[in-house]
């Protein structure tokens, strides 16, 4: 992708609309796609309203006016900030983060967010959620982009420090300089330091080569020796922060013998006073409206939910249900990748979440919903997303059961520290994680919490909105981390926090299949949360 196609993306997303695949293809064969989108939101932002997802048809539509009236956008060959070779996909850069800005990471976002947008915080029956023991704690700030050149440089200077001060508060990190401050001198001595990785290479002898960075400059860590160090090194991620132990003679040009990640301390079980069995039931990846929505097993699940089954126990854990958590991809939803139409049962987004709400009336209102966005949701498409667009999802927001909640989110729910994500950056993740699979997505959520972040590698398919607050460091340090995504359900404990990821309701994708990819559907975990036991319920 070239540069202005890259600027031309990120300010369709940080807009708040999608591209349809069409309109994505448009788009690519253009030598102007930056001046095509600025024009087409600009008179969206004049017409007042435009669908979620942008087709082709609105970039033809421009093109033919401003070819009418001859402007420039359309003499320009090519722009200034285009970089030759494969990319790696949306919101990509191969320039430091931290030092210098391109015009790929330069956003003319001067737009309002969508009418739909600014109507997601007031919610009916809000307080009404604390009384049952819901105490939201972030998830519902508005997205806050100054729509300045500075915006990534700011994001990523908030991510260092935010993630540097959580790392100082390791008694092993102390007396850390940072990157750029490491000391030169005469002889070999040894140093310790912190800064933002921003660039890895492997070389045929297994020599890692890391350049780690601060405002200020850049270190280059070389990692070789024995096992342990190599192991370290190969679990470094790009855009991480980390502290590296090792040792220098030009300050400049560093040995590494370790790493230091800044974790999460060991948390004692917070185990609320009350003797009360009250569940979590956690859930996502319903996707209603695809072919492949499991309907029967769904049906089942919401049956038991109500209490239709003849099984004591399970009956049991069904009336202590309290809350109900939906990871996002709670639809299916339209123009989410080519030719999605063909799998679609429902080809109606508003008849999707209308569905969804049909079927989550049928609950008792004592159990609590609550909905955080997913990548197939209506949305907006960047990491921190505000909720589900309140346009689309209006059945569900006329329920007073239901709260709808960003990604990410943390809420105290019984007692217990919830961080919900969808869990896209798990794609991102997985495939540079040693040890890490898709068929067991609890051990890369572990790492997140090691690297105290929810999408650490910038620039692959997670598309990051540059607010000057990181909203994406994890901190505090969760109760539970539920996230889904993958649709594959797993549960794992570390350091006493409980790592969920709640699986789907769908069954094998056509593209799944084709990229080997084998879900693991109907499969619901439940968290007692005054025990923290947690049941796989199996549906199928
Ligand atoms: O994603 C469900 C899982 O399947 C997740 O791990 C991504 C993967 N997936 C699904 N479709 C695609 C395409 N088109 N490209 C790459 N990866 C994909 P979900 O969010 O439910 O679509
Ligand atoms: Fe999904
Ligand atoms: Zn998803």
């Amino acid at each position: 992708m070239a540069g202005n196609m890259r600027a031309a993306v990120e300010m369709v997303l940080n807009s708040g609309f999608q591209l349809s695949p069409d309109a994505f293809e448009y788009l690519a064969s253009k030598n102007d796609p930056d001046r095509l989108v600025e024009a087409a939101l600009k008179s969206i932002k004049g017409a007042g309203s435009a669908p979620l997802v942008l087709d082709r048809s609105y970039f033809e539509a421009i093109e033919s006016v401003s070819k009418t009236v001859g402007t420039r956008a359309c003499e320009r060959m090519s722009g200034p900030g285009s970089i030759a070779g494969p990319e790696p996909g949306i919101g990509a850069g191969t320039e430091s983060p931290l030092q210098s800005i391109t015009s790929s990471r330069t956003l003319t976002n001067k737009l309002a967010p969508p009418r739909n947008e600014q109507r997601t915080a007031a919610q009916p029956g809000s307080t009404f959620f604390e009384e049952d023991g819901v105490k939201l704690i972030s998830g519902l700030e508005r997205i806050t982009i100054k729509g300045k050149a500075s915006d990534f440089r700011d994001y990523f200077r908030d991510r260092l420090e935010s993630l540097s001060s959580i790392l100082r508060s390791r008694a092993d990190v102390s007396g850390a300089t940072t990157a750029s401050q490491v000391p030169d001198g005469i002889k070999w001595h040894k140093v310790k330091f912190i800064g933002m990785v921003n660039s890895k290479k492997e070389f045929r002898d297994g020599t890692v080569v890391v350049e780690l960075e601060d405002e200020e400059g850049l270190v280059k860590v070389t990692f070789r020796g024995d096992e342990a160090i190599r192991k370290k090194a190969a679990r470094l991620l790009v855009d991480e922060v980390v502290c590296i132990l090792g040792a220098t003679r030009n300050g400049s040009s560093v040995i590494a013998e370790d790493v230091i990640w800044p974790d999460i301390p060991y948390q004692s079980r917070n185990l609320p006073s009350s003797s009360d069995h009250n569940y979590a039931v956690l859930t996502s990846d319903v996707h209603i409206g695809s072919k492949t929505f499991l309907r029967d097993d769904f049906e089942r699940f919401l049956g038991w939910l109500r209490g239709e089954t003849d099984e004591p126990r399970l009956n049991e854990i069904a009336s202590r249900t309290k809350y109900l958590v939906i990871a996002g991809d709670l639809v299916d939803g339209v123009g989410i990748y080519p030719n999605q139409e063909e799998e679609l049962d429902v080809a109606d987004l508003y008849d999707q979440y209308k569905i969804a709400a049909e079927y989550l009336s049928t609950l008792p209102d004592r159990i609590k919903i609550i909905i955080i966005p997913g990548n197939h949701d209506a949305c907006r498409p960047t990491l921190p997303t505000p909720p589900i667009y309140s346009d689309y999802a209006a059945p569900l927001y006329s329920m007073r059961n239901v709260l709808m909640l960003g990604d990410p989110s943390f809420v105290n729910l019984g007692g217990q520290t919830f961080l919900l994500t969808h869990g896209r950056s798990l794609d991102d993740v997985i495939p540079f994680l040693p040890d890490c699979n898709f068929r067991e997505p609890q051990r890369a959520m572990v790492e997140l919490l090691k690297s105290r972040h929810i999408a650490p590698i910038y620039g692959e398919k997670t598309p990051l909105a540059p607010e000057p607050k990181d909203r994406l460091v994890i901190d505090p340090v969760p109760d539970i981390f539920h996230a889904g995504h993958v649709h594959v359900e797993g549960v794992a404990e570390y350091r006493g926090v409980l790592v969920v990821n709640s699986g789907t309701w769908q069954s094998q994708t056509k593209y799944q299949l084709s990229a080997g990819i084998v879900p693991k559907p109907s499969i619901v975990p439940v968290v007692d949360l005054s025990t923290m036991k947690t049941y796989e319920l199996n549906f199928t």
